[in-house]
């Protein structure tokens, strides 16, 4: 028989573990809501500035590698595995996307067609009024700005492709361009809306519903 402990010692030890167990939640909580990739700006400055990003079907690196993602080219012109975006207020934003990922395809055609740009979406050079949603690979949306663009995926059987980043313009791809406007400052989140996480129910889960790979943030500045 060991020493008995008196009712106020094992209360206390109770509360200490409730504590301590409470205190590691709210670090897992907040340091899950703190992580974000660095952010990346836009080159140039209001009232004109641009954004290049890239899709590829895997990111190559970090704790999802088979992950597929977006990267963004800071103004230096590095590649940088970042979703976070700043962008000038009252602005025209210029976008570029390297796509070097295949198609999966739009399960609602209805967003084959961009939306809330200034001028028209071009592939490779040429303005294309809507895309056939099978051909879509990504979309970028930003819909508190009411923004909406496909991108067209890569053909199957195109030579070169490029399957895990960086990729570089020698390899399979095609170039989407198009200018959207940017109103007051604030943050708005942006994301992919074409089910391409490959091993997730339905194509959704992983990569689409993570910062960092389809899903990211604006932020107006
Ligand atoms: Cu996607």
């Amino acid at each position: 028989m060991g020493v008995p402990t008196s009712v106020a010692a094992r209360i206390a030890s109770v509360a200490t573990g409730i504590a301590l167990g409470a205190g590691l939640v709210a670090y897992y909580i907040v340091s899950y809501l703190m992580v974000r990739p660095p952010a990346v700006a836009a080159a140039g400055a209001a009232p004109r500035a641009s954004l290049t990003l890239q899709t590829v079907a895997s990111l190559g690196i970090g704790p999802h590698p088979d992950w597929v993602s977006y990267l963004a080219r800071n103004p230096q012109g590095k590649w940088e595995h970042s979703t976070v975006l700043t962008a000038p207020a009252h602005s025209l934003v210029k976008v570029t996307i390297y796509q070097f990922d295949t198609a999966t395809g739009l399960r609602n055609p209805y967003w084959g067609g961009p939306r809330g740009l200034v001028g028209e979406m071009t592939i490779d050079g040429k303005p294309v009024p809507t895309l056939d949603p099978m051909l879509a690979s990504h979309t970028f949306a930003i819909p508190d700005l009411g923004v909406s663009v496909p991108l067209q995926g890569v053909p199957d059987k195109a030579k070169n492709q490029c399957s895990v980043a960086p990729c570089s313009l020698t390899q399979a791809h095609t170039t989407v361009t198009f200018m959207f406007r940017t109103g007051k400052a604030g943050t708005f989140r942006w994301q992919c809306f074409v089910p391409c996480a490959a091993g997730f129910i339905f194509g959704n889960g992983g990569p689409m519903q993570s910062v960092g790979y389809m899903d990211g943030y604006l932020r107006v500045v």
